[in-house]
């Protein structure tokens, strides 16, 4: 009989209509449990753990991506997968994060949760979750079948820090373009062998240090110097730039001066793309040529998500400038495509 641990955190799956206001509200596991019956029929053995409070996941924060990492570090040894139930809104930059708070991770940690909550008819919950609890418990030679932390949702599996939340109206809520699909649920579960990580020969590892000064630099024609430098003049130690295409910007001479002021005073600054597919590719195009020249750093094909959560990591571990500039143009967790 497969172990299999439940970490419930909160969002839609067990949410209910507050009578008063008419706005949805996180409710207990017990909400879930009442409407998936079936629960008690898998031949699993289930234990769950819930958050208090449990939240909407835009109240998520890295003091909860702490306690996950930890309830997960602390059970590793007795259960053959975790799965996260998890509010879908940040359920991305939850699983880019615990991808690299969780090294060398041998089981696999699905976050999962839904559109509509478990208690409405056309609810999406009890796919998502029963499918997620068949993948987590999924082995192959005695291995588990998937090594990383992934998202389930809609019948398909994401790498969690290749994905990101595309459609709030839809259950077909992530996408993951810059990375093929890990597996489909249909009639069978259809896994896509080539592309998943293997952590068999490793070592897993907690990283628990984190340091969120990060800030976000997001370009669009006509953005003011004044604001440039506000963002630029922060207190923070890196700034994920969101640049136009394949990772071009203004090349007005203010504009590369004050990146490379803020380079020298110690800051990294990390160029990905507005595109939501495709990579940066510094230097095919006169308007990022300057760029490297001047320390911006490559972020490829990385998303939003992955490029603020690693580098939350990344300071956690350095205390340099260089050694997160380093490492955070390699590819640490399947997070990005190096193509030069
Ligand atoms: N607001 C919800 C949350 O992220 C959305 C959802 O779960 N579908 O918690």
């Amino acid at each position: 009989m497969q172990n299999i641990f439940i970490i419930y955190t909160g969002g839609t799956i067990g949410m209910v209509k507050d009578p008063d206001t008419g706005t949805f509200v996180p409710f207990d596991f017990e909400l879930i449990a009442r409407n998936l019956p079936d629960l008690a029929r898998l031949n699993y053995r289930l234990t769950v753990h819930s958050f208090t409070p449990i939240i909407d996941s835009s109240n998520m924060k890295p003091s909860i991506w702490l306690e996950m990492a930890q309830i997960i570090k602390d059970n590793y040894e007795h259960y053959d997968g975790f799965v996260i139930l998890h509010g879908s809104d940040t359920m991305s930059f939850s699983a880019s994060i615990l991808s690299f708070m969780l090294e060398g991770l041998q089981k696999p940690v699905i976050l999962s949760g839904s559109q509509l909550p478990i208690g409405e008819i056309r609810t999406d919950a009890r796919e998502n979750m029963m499918t997620a609890l068949e993948i987590a418990s999924a082995k192959e030679n005695g291995k588990a079948i998937i090594q990383e932390v992934c998202i389930l949702f809609d019948n398909k599996l994401f790498r969690g820090n290749r994905s990101f939340k595309y459609n709030s109206a839809k259950f077909e809520a992530f996408r993951s373009p810059n990375y093929p699909v890990l597996a489909e649920a249909g009639i069978h579960i259809n896994y896509n062998r080539e592309a998943l990580l293997d952590n068999t020969d490793k070592e897993f590892i907690l990283h628990t240090e984190l340091d969120n000064r990060v800030g976000v630099l997001k370009l669009f024609p006509g953005i003011s110097p004044d604001f440039i430098r506000a963002i630029l003049d922060a207190d923070v130690r890196s700034i994920v730039m969101e640049t136009f295409g394949s990772g071009n910007t203004m090349t007005d001479e203010w504009f590369l001066d004050m990146l490379a002021a803020a380079v020298k005073n110690g800051k990294n600054i990390l160029d990905i793309s507005q595109c939501k597919v495709g990579s940066v590719e510094l230097g095919r195009y006169e308007t990022s040529q300057g760029l490297k020249a001047i320390g911006v750093l490559n972020g490829y094909d990385m998303t939003f998500e992955a490029a603020v959560t690693k580098l939350m990591y990344l300071q956690g571990q350095f205390d340099d400038q260089e050694s997160v500039a380093y490492w955070v143009e390699k590819n640490i967790r399947g997070e990005l495509t190096v193509n030069d």
